[in-house]
C-alpha cells in the first residue's frame, strides 16, 4: 500500500538523507515522523522509522554510559569498517564463532564451552587473496533476538550494516533448526539472505549528477514515470537507480527507506569432526537446496578454513583492482576491492575524492584485452586482477 506522504514529509526526508552523524540522523528522522500521517499505508514506514530511531538512541546511550574513549567501548552497533568488506558473523551460541575468529583472523577472542560468552561485537581481519575482510563476531542469536533478547538488536543491527553475513551452524546438532531460527530473526528485522525476485539499488551520487533509472526487468503495476515521480518526491534527485527482476512501486519506496535489504550470505557449517556431522550436513544441503553456498569445516581440526574466504569472495562479487602511479613500473600489492561491474569511475572515487573532477584518462592492463595497456575513460568496466593507472590534470598527493 502506498504511503502517500505530504510534501512537508518529503522535505523532511531530504534532511534525513543529508545527515552526517547518527545523532543528526536520529533527530531528522524524529522530525520526519511528525509529518507522516497515521493511516494503514504508513504503518510499515512508521514502524521502521521508530525501530531505527530507537536503535540509534540505544547505541548513543551505550556509548555515553561506557565512554567512547579507547578504554571505553561497550557494545557497538556500528563498528567502523576497517577493511574492504565487513562481514557479520552470526549464529546461535557455542557454534564456534569465536573459534573461527581465532583460527582465521587477528582478533583475540575467548573460545569456551560456556554459552553466551561473547556479548559484545568483536572485529578481526581475515586476509584472502590480497583482500581484507573485517569479520565481526556478533553476540549469539537466540529466539526473541528481534525483541531484544541477549543483545539481539545489536546482532541484527550488525547484520544490517555489514556488506555480507556468515551464518554459522554446529553440525553436532540439528543445523536446519539452527539456520531456521537465525533466518527467522533476520527476516523479522527485514534482512534477507535469499536473493529476492526483484531488486532496487539506489546509488546516491553528488549533486548535479541527475536521476537515472536503469530498468533490467519488469515493473509490476506501475510505469517508469511513476517510479521517477516517487523518487523525485523523496528528493532522490542525484542517483543511479538500478531496477532488476520484478519490482513494484512499494519495493521502490522500501529501497528509499532502506527497510528491506538483501545481504549476501555464506553458511559455515562447523564441527565436521563430530559424530553424526556428515549426516547433518546432508540434511542441511537438502534444506538449502543450492540457494546459498555452504562451507563445511572444523575449527578444531583446522579443516576448510581457507574455504571461508573463498566463499565470501565469491558471494560478495568482489573484484580486485591494482593501481599504479603514472610512470611507475610496478603496481601496488594492495588492491582496491570493488563490486563486479564497477567502472573506472568507481575506482577513481575510491582513490581520491578530487580525482573524478580532475580525471583525464586511464591506462588499463588486463589479460582479456587484445593488447595492453589500453587507454580508457570513466565508463570502462573493470574486472578482477586489472591494473589501472589514472592520469589526472593536476597531481593529487
Ligand atoms: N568438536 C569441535 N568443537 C568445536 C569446534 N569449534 C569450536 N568448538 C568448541 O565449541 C565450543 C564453543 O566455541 P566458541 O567458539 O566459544 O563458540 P561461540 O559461537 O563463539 O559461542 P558464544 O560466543 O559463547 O555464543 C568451545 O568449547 C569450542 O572448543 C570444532 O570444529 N569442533
Ligand atoms: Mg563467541
Amino acid at each position: 500500500m502506498p504511503t502517500n506522504l505530504p510534501p512537508e514529509a518529503m522535505d523532511k526526508w531530504e534532511e534525513v538523507e543529508a545527515a552526517h552523524t547518527p545523532k543528526e540522523k536520529m533527530d531528522a528522522m524524529t522530525e520526519f515522523l511528525k509529518y507522516v500521517p497515521h493511516h494503514k499505508g504508513t504503518m510499515k514506514l512508521r514502524g521502521e522509522m521508530k525501530r531505527k530511531i530507537s536503535l540509534i538512541r540505544d547505541d548513543l546511550e551505550n556509548k555515553k554510559r561506557k565512554g567512547t574513549g579507547k578504554g571505553g567501548g561497550g557494545p557497538k552497533l556500528f563498528i567502523e569498517k576497517g577493511a574492504s568488506a565487513q562481514i557479520a558473523l552470526i549464529g546461535m551460541t557455542n557454534v564456534g564463532k569465536s573459534a573461527l575468529m581465532s583460527a582465521t583472523t587477528n582478533s583475540k577472542v575467548l573460545v569456551t564451552p560456556r554459552p553466551f560468552s561473547t556479548h559484545e561485537p568483536v572485529p578481526g581481519i581475515m586476509n584472502y587473496l590480497d583482500v581484507q575482510f573485517q569479520i565481526v563476531e556478533a553476540p549469539a542469536v537466540m529466539e526473541g533476538a528481534f525483541e531484544g533478547k541477549a543483545g539481539g538488536q545489536v546482532t541484527l543491527g550488525l547484520a544490517r550494516n555489514a556488506d555480507g553475513v556468515i551464518l554459522m551452524v554446529d553440525l553436532g546438532c540439528d543445523p536446519v533448526a539452527q539456520l531456521e531460527l537465525v533466518l527467522a530473526e533476520l527476516e523479522k528485522s527485514r534482512v534477507l539472505v535469499y536473493k529476492p525476485s526483484g531488486r532496487v539499488d539506489i546509488d546516491r551520487r553528488h549533486a548535479g549528477t541527475a536521476l537515472r533509472v536503469i530498468l533490467v526487468g519488469r515493473l509490476l503495476g506501475c510505469s517508469m514515470r511513476d517510479v521517477e515521480e516517487l523518487l523525485r518526491q523523496y528528493k532522490v534527485h542525484d542517483a543511479i537507480v538500478r531496477i532488476s527482476g520484478e519490482v513494484s512501486l512499494d519495493d521502490v519506496e522500501d529501497a528509499v527507506f532502506e527497510s528491506t535489504i538483501y545481504k549476501p550470505a555464506v553458511i559455515v557449517a562447523n564441527k565436521l569432526d563430530l559424530k553424526g556431522a556428515q549426516a547433518n550436513l546432508r540434511q542441511l544441503k537438502t534444506f538449502v537446496n543450492g540457494k546459498l553456498p555452504i562451507v563445511a569445516m572444523s575449527c578444531e581440526n583446522k579443516v576448510g578454513l581457507q574455504e571461508v574466504g573463498k566463499a565470501l569472495f565469491g558471494s560478495l562479487g568482489i573484484i580486485r583492482i591494482y593501481t599504479k602511479e603514472p610512470g611507475m613500473r610496478v603496481h601496488s600489492d594492495h588492491p582496491f576491492a570493488l563490486k563486479k561491474g564497477a567502472t573506472v569511475n568507481e575506482l577513481a572515487k575510491n582513490i581520491h575524492k578530487e580525482l573524478l573532477s580532475n580525471f583525464k584518462f586511464a591506462m588499463v592492463w588486463a589479460k582479456r584485452l587484445p593488447s595492453s595497456p589500453k587507454k580508457v575513460g570513466l565508463n570502462f568496466v573493470l574486472d578482477d586482477g586489472d591494473i589501472v593507472e589514472i592520469h589526472a590534470r593536476v597531481y593529487l598527493g
